[in-house]
């Protein structure tokens, strides 16, 4: 019995038959080996070949999809634009056919192994933009690497950037400005001013430490400035406290002293 392993048609000529045939194949491939024998009888008559397919699948897994951010992560505004101000957010770990483990990389950093997981927690991370990929593999090598998820982690609040108009004194914190704004012309005339922040807000709430003092409007214009009128009903001094939240959720305390002289 003679036999050939390549496809080729196995004659006198091919390897003799001695012992089990060992068919292999290369890590990371899929290889298909094509075994062909060759017999004859005692008298010499040849058979047909007798064919035989074998499939080596040594494959990598395929490569996982780009990370995704858990929604309950991704703080803010919207839980599906990764910027977030938790510094420790939690991903999903696209699932691979075959794959026995992952492996991360943070910030283009090596890739580790986090095991066989379906969900990821990252170590602490500092403030500023940051990249999460993630690898698939098997006993025979890894997968090629996802696609890069970009995402941004801000813990750090919006500051006070710029002031103008009336109510001109804000500062963060609850103790309120130095300003006296009311009262040149006699309550209840209404005053106006901005205050203007280091990056786009959002406006959570205006609020006085007195029914005499009322807002008259409050919103936010230009992404980032914050816009007061505010108005006394009576002689009180008293403070307008303002709560504003950056994209990532990060809030904003700002207070203005308002007082009648
Ligand atoms: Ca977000």
């Amino acid at each position: 019995m003679y036999y050939t392993t390549n496809g080729s048609a196995p004659t006198a000529s091919s390897t003799p038959y001695a012992g089990a045939i060992n068919i292999t194949g290369a890590n990371g491939a899929l290889t298909v080996v094509t075994l062909k024998v060759f017999t004859t009888d005692p008298l010499g008559n040849a058979r047909a070949a007798d064919s035989f397919a074998y499939n080596i699948d040594k494959q990598v897994p395929a490569a996982p999809a780009i990370p995704d951010m858990q929604a309950a992560s991704d703080s803010g505004s919207s839980n599906t634009d990764n910027i977030t101000k938790i510094t420790t957010p939690t991903f999903d770990v696209p699932q691979v056919a075959g794959a026995t483990g992952y492996k991360v990389s943070i910030g283009g950093g090596a890739f580790v192994n986090i095991g066989n997981v379906a969900t990821y927690t990252l170590p602490a991370q500092g403030d500023g933009a940051n990249t999460l990929r993630f690898k698939a593999y098997n006993a025979f090598g890894d997968s090629v690497a996802s696609p890069t998820l970009n995402f941004t982690i801000k813990t750090a609040s919006e500051t006070i950037s710029g002031q103008a108009g009336y109510l001109n004194q804000w500062v963060v914190g609850g103790a309120g400005g130095a300003g006296a704004i009311f009262g040149a012309v006699g309550y209840p005339d209404s005053r106006s001013g901005t205050v203007t922040f280091s990056g786009n807000v959002t406006l959570v709430s205006i609020t006085t430490t007195s029914p005499n003092i009322s807002i008259d409007s409050g919103n936010i214009t230009g992404g980032n400035t914050l816009n007061v009128t505010a108005r006394m009903s009576a002689a009180v001094d008293g403070t307008i406290t303002a709560i504003v939240q950056d994209v990532a959720g990060n809030q904003t305390t700002v207070s203005q002293a308002v007082s009648q002289f």
